[in-house]
């Protein structure tokens, strides 16, 4: 049982998220997606639209997600590596290079993002529709 890790926000989720997701879920047997709490939101500097619980809950509906636990810290991957017994770390390129401590204890994979959608692009065009 290959085990893969990734990490984010996951907020207005949409296909860029998928796209990673899919990836992600390709390299192995076993997903799972540490999101951002709302609170390590706010030291990344991120307000996420929806709320932990609802983008949790999005998540857990997505096909190739197995496992959605929290992401409270920076600093809890390489636990998180050991703990869930982690074969391989992904994250989108915009990440290049920035996990790569990781490398002692899995491997390590950045795939490129998907061009063209963000979740503050969206954002920002919902509210413009919403005026
Ligand atoms: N992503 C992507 N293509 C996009 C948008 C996002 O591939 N068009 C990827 C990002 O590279 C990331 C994942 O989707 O791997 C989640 O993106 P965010 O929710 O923006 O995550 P981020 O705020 O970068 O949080 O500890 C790591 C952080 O929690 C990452």
């Amino acid at each position: 049982m290959k085990r893969v890790i990734t990490y984010g926000t996951y907020d207005l989720l949409h296909t860029g998220h998928i796209n990673l997701l899919r990836r992600a879920k390709e390299l192995g047997d076993y997903l799972i997606v540490a999101i951002s709490t709302d609170e390590f939101n706010a030291i990344k500097g991120k307000k996420a639209y929806y709320s932990f619980e609802q983008r949790k809950a999005i998540l857990e509906a997505v096909r190739y997600v197995d496992l959605v636990i929290p992401e409270n810290t920076w600093e809890q991957k390489i636990s998180d590596v050991q703990h869930y017994d982690v074969d391989v770390f992904v994250m989108g390129d915009d990440w290049e290079g920035k996990f790569d401590f990781l490398k002692d204890y899995c491997d390590v994979v950045y795939l490129p993002r998907t061009v063209g959608i963000s979740t503050t692009k969206n954002q920002k065009r919902f509210e413009y529709e919403e005026q």
